[in-house]
């Protein structure tokens, strides 16, 4: 029985600008979003040949349409070699984003390299230095921006007592998917695999722990702050038709990150001016990234190198009315005074923004003499959460700009995405400027 090593990733978007407010006032920013998703797929070419794997999957996505290059081709062509140069093989299926129709590598790759066909599945043996199997890989690449059948159901049945894996690029959801409809259960009955190496989801998801085991690996670099978790890879350790050893590698040089700053917490609540505002959000971001790092315990050696960070100022305290004559303009100095202050440390944090939604305490005041109007409140915004009905009419009063429909894939550019939280903010700050309006007009 044989034992070795693999690394599964997927979704790397190889080539994609990642996106920082004013990053372009600091050419090392603007260079590292440059080069951040080249970097992840670097540092898990290095991962696989320190750990000396017998194989790279790649589960769709290599490439972005969009961000598609010959710097790109040339990079991937050049790993590719180096990886061959180990004796590591690279299995590749094209995803939505780079589907076989649109797909076309403009250097040679080595015959290591297996880009699966969207024509037919397909299945590949792998041996070890004695030439014996070890391992079974099938796969099928997407043809065109949508593949609506379950390609996977006419995947080979993989002969012999190997490891046996699926390669497959899902959203995971039965029914009428864009993205090959599956699910997990149906993966998991399957009795021909005994791992289900996933893409097309940007989080990394351990989805079955037990055999057959269902992973994705999600995005090795997070290209906006959609995608907030640090990516990285998988890397596997087999011994015969067993995983005895599953680790997840930090990858990726960027991470975004939303942080939430309360002018009510205890160390605001007392506050006289705006420095102890900055103050407490410098101390919170080097609080931030220390603990980031010494959790890290299996990212690779120097990421993350930057942060991306967007801020919001909320909550109900006294610091509001520092603020409230100009909340957008506080924003902005705040945002300037983040940046000027750390931009110069390792790993350096970007702010991207800061935005202020802050209340004064007087609102607390108002609702403790009004307990009906609490009341009032405060079934009005359970209901628009709850009730879809009601949602729906509450949503359709905000006017065209917003979109409900928030999936990642199939975005409209030219509305703003309405999820929950952004719900949540304006149904806030609606409550507050009720409660502030009725707190001016002489209820204090
Ligand atoms: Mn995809």
């Amino acid at each position: 029985m044989g034992r070795f090593k693999f690394v599964h990733t997927a979704d790397i978007h190889l080539g994609s600008f990642l996106h920082a407010d004013g990053a372009e006032s600091l050419p090392g920013l603007q260079e590292l979003c440059r080069e951040a998703t080249y970097r992840a797929f670097e540092n898990i070419c290095r991962l696989a040949i320190q750990n000396k794997a017998r194989f790279l999957l790649i589960s769709g996505d290599l490439y972005d349409r969009e961000a598609r290059s010959v710097r790109a081709n040339r990079f991937f062509a050049d790993w590719c070699k180096r990886l061959a140069d180990e004796g590591i093989l690279t299995f590749v299926t094209a995803g939505n984003h780079d589907p076989v129709r649109e797909y076309q590598e403009l250097f040679a790759l080595p015959q290591q390299v297996h880009l699966f066909s969207a024509d037919r599945p397909e299945i590949i043996y792998i041996s070890d230095e004695e030439g014996r199997n070890i391992a079974a890989v099938a796969g099928q690449s997407y043809r065109d921006k949508w593949e609506k059948s379950p390609l996977h159901l006419n995947y080979p049945k993989p002969e012999g007592d190997i490891f046996r894996i699926a390669m497959l690029h899902t959203q995971l959801e039965s029914g009428k998917s864009s993205y090959i409809p599956s699910s997990a259960a149906e993966l998991a009955e399957c009795p021909d695999f005994d791992y289900w190496a996933l893409g097309h989801i940007h989080k990394p998801q351990l989805i079955r722990n037990r055999h057959p085991v269902i992973a994705y690996p999600g995005s090795p670099q997070g290209r906006d702050f959609g995608e907030q978790d640090p990516g990285g890879c998988w890397l596997i350790e087999v011994d015969g038709r067993e995983i005895v050893r599953m680790d997840y590698h930090i990858t990726s040089p960027v991470v975004y990150r939303s942080l939430f700053i309360d002018i009510g917490c205890p160390e605001l609540q007392q506050a006289d001016s705006l420095d102890q505002l900055a103050e407490h959000m410098l101390s919170h971001a080097q609080n931030i990234s220390d603990r980031e790092l010494s959790d890290r315990e299996t990212g690779e050696s120097g990421v993350p190198e930057a942060y991306i960070v967007r801020w919001e100022i909320g909550g109900r305290g006294p610091l509001h009315y520092y603020l409230k004559n100009d909340l957008q303009g506080s924003g902005q100095e705040l945002c300037r005074y983040m940046r000027d202050m750390l931009g110069n440390r390792t790993p350096f944090l970007w702010t991207d923004s800061v935005t202020v939604r802050t209340a004064g305490p007087v609102t607390d005041k108002v609702l403790e003499r009004h307990p009906a109007l609490r009341e009032l409140l405060d079934q009005t915004v359970l209901s628009i959460q709850q009730d879809a009905s009601v949602s729906k009419q509450f949503i359709s009063q905000l006017g065209q700009a917003w979109d409900p429909d928030t999936d990642y894939e199939d975005r409209n550019d030219a509305r703003l995405p309405l999820d929950d939280q952004t719900l949540g903010n304006i149904i806030e700050d609606a409550s507050r400027l009720l409660l502030e309006g009725l707190s001016e007009g002489g209820e204090e």
